[in-house]
């Protein structure tokens, strides 16, 4: 198999950042999950623009209590709660529980989420011991983001970091984008794709003139959740959209697939770290390489995901067995990959990076 010639680190110190480490927004609620990190070099600092999930404390026994934004405040009003939380009903026979992330009604369709993520900071020098901000870096705004902002890719260009990030509302799931030049003000430049699309990455630089960017559109009845790709003059808007890799039907990639983190130039092309999920929504990762001037075209994808949930931390959480990765940069001949273990803490692995890319270049491409 092919991933047992990558040498695979998982640091010694993971999970990196609990729930525990982490204070919730307000008084009586609780971080369910930190996790699904953007990744940035930010001087001599690493750092993580966390996805933090959280609850009100469920303190009433028949009742499931969700959290959602408070869209219609008016930002000077500080009696008006910036959040809402709805009380449903568990015995209600027409809504479904099984699924710890959401409430479905009797269709299937999500009707809420039972939490509300936001973005926070966490700081270290060492890329291993973070520091994490008091209170949320980055709350939801807007009817758009009612549900919460969640899953943030970070891509330097230039002096700027260009975050795509997921909206989530009951509208749907679209892209936001934000930029910042110091991880303390945050400029929100609009919504960059509409529902249902998410796991939007960058490229850090633009190639002919032109940015591009991978996006994985979820259609409802034709078509699959598949990675796609765009490009655009100005990073504002986008077109020529192109489908660029499949799913494998019954393979560790055969349900979902998305991008993790923004392409890692390498001489050999743009290094795609992708998730992939199966049928039992086990998430792993896997790779794939785009031609360097030509990021339409697939040169190379490994058959076997390099990294696969094992680790307890990976196996067992909030939601098991999942590894996602929305971050990644190279150290010493290493990618130092931040992922989401388990919807519920953060971890890091360093995969060899030779190693990888001598995989990758053995694989044949079969489209
Ligand atoms: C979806 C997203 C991610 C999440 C995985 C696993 O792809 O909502 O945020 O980590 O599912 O639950």
């Amino acid at each position: 198999m092919i991933q047992q010639q990558i040498k695979i680190e998982r640091l010694a110190a993971n999970p990196l950042i609990a729930p525990g480490d982490v204070q919730p927004s307000f008084p009586d609620w609780e971080v369910l999950g930190v996790f699904n990190a953007g990744v940035a070099q930010y001087g001599d600092e690493v750092i993580l623009l966390l996805r933090v999930a959280e609850r009100p404390r469920q303190t009433d026994p028949g009742r499931v209590l969700v959290p959602v934004l408070n869209a219609e405040r008016s930002g000077d009003d500080a009696e008006e709660p910036i959040m809402n939380i709805v009380a449903v009903d568990k015995e209600n026979s027409g809504l479904d529980f099984s699924d710890p992330r959401v409430i479905r009604d009797r269709k299937g369709a999500t009707i809420y989420l039972t939490s509300i993520s936001h973005l926070r900071v966490a700081r270290s020098r060492d890329g291993v011991r973070f520091t994490v901000d008091e209170g949320p870096t980055v709350l939801p705004e807007g009817p758009l983001e009612r549900w919460g902002i969640e899953d943030p890719r970070v891509t330097r260009i230039g002096d700027r970091y260009h975050i795509a990030y997921s909206a989530v509302s009951d509208r749907g799931v679209a892209v936001g984008w934000m930029t910042t030049e110091d991880f303390a003000s945050f400029t929100r430049e609009g919504l960059i794709l509409a529902p249902t699309n998410k796991d939007v990455a960058i490229f850090p630089e633009a190639i002919d003139g032109k940015y591009y960017m991978l996006h994985r559109p979820v259609p409802d009845g034709i078509g699959e959740p598949e990675i796609w790709l765009a490009e655009s003059p100005d990073l504002r808007h986008w077109g020529n959209h192109r489908f660029l890799m499949g799913l494998r039907k019954g393979k560790w990639d055969g349900a979902r697939i998305g991008a993790g983190c923004f392409p890692i130039k390498t001489e050999a092309g743009w290094l795609i770290l992708y998730h992939g999920a199966d049928q039992s929504h086990r998430y792993c990762m896997g790779a794939a390489l785009l031609d360097l001037q030509r990021p339409d075209r697939v040169l190379a994808r490994m058959e076997e995901p390099f990294i696969v949930p094992e680790a307890d931390y990976e196996t067992s959480g909030f939601f098991h067995s999942v590894i996602f990765a929305c971050g990644a940069f190279v150290k010493e001949n290493q990618v130092l990959m931040y992922y989401g273990a388990s919807d519920d803490s953060v971890a890091c692995a360093a995969v060899d990076l030779p190693q990888l890319m001598s995989a990758l270049q053995q694989t044949e491409w079969k489209g």
